[in-house]
């Protein structure tokens, strides 16, 4: 039964069809489904999938879109079950965003979910956002830990600037900065001298933890 929610979930960003999409992690809440084998069994070898089409030029850009849309619309029925009831207990404030150049959001806005249900107040600041956006908001959130996405081999860059524009504001030795999404390694956050890396939303839990001393 579960297999053939997966399946279906897949397929709704496959095909790029949002309201299935939400339909279907309706259905999935309702027969009692965990919403993150949701994301993980369903929604994400969907999205695997369009990116493999989109590099293999059978899909184009509205595809990438489409796929991403779907995404977001069952993420909108699924987020509020992985954070409710959980108790609120806050573990550090994190400045979480998607670097300069980069639009994508979904894998970024998942860390933060995760992150939230598990102690950790979050402020997301979106997407595109230069190393002195991230600055700016630790000083007025008073946040102890950066999270900067990059799934773009040419954004990853912006993750060392960040640093780099902690090093100048004097703030280096106060916030912890983790780094992740698709292209992003352990190696190179070792070589842009971050202090924590993960691959996934559920890692990054576990390595925020980490960082924070928790
Ligand atoms: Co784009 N895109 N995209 N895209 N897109 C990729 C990343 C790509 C791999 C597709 C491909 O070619 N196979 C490719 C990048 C190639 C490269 O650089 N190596 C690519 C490209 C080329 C582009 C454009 C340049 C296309 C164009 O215009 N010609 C363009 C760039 C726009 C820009 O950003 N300036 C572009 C645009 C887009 C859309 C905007 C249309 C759309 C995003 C919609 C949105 O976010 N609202 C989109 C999408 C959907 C994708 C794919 C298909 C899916 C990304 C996604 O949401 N995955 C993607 C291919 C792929 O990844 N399979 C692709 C699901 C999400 C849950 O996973 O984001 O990896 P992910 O996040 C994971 C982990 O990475 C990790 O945890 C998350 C959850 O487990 N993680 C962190 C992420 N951030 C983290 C931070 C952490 C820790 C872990 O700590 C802080």
């Amino acid at each position: 039964m579960s297999e053939e929610i997966y399946g279906r979930l897949a397929q709704t960003v496959v095909d790029g069809e949002p309201e299935d999409a939400e339909e279907a992690a309706r259905e999935a809440l309702d027969q009692g489904l965990d919403p993150l084998a949701c994301i993980n069994e369903g929604l994400t070898p969907g999205m695997d999938r369009v990116g493999e089409l989109f590099a293999t030029g059978d899909y184009y850009l509205p595809d990438l879109i489409m796929g991403g849309d779907a995404m977001k619309a069952a993420l909108t029925i699924l987020e509020p079950a992985l954070t409710g009831g959980q108790e609120r207990q806050i573990l550090a404030r994190v400045v979480l965003g998607t670097v300069e150049g980069d639009l994508h959001e979904i894998g970024k806005t998942l860390v933060g979910t995760m992150l939230t249900a598990n102690g950790f107040q979050v402020t997301d600041i979106g997407v595109d956002k230069t190393a002195a956006e991230f600055i700016d908001a630790v000083r007025e959130f008073g946040a102890t830990l950066i999270g900067a996405s990059a799934l773009l081999t040419t954004t990853m860059l912006q993750q060392q600037k960040i640093i780099e524009a902690l090093e100048e504001a004097g703030l280096r030795d106060q916030v912890k900065v983790m780094v992740g999404g698709a292209p992003v390694t352990e190696i190179w956050a070792e070589q842009i001298g971050a202090d924590g890396y993960a691959e996934d939303a559920i890692s990054a839990v576990a390595e925020a933890k980490r960082l924070a001393g928790a």
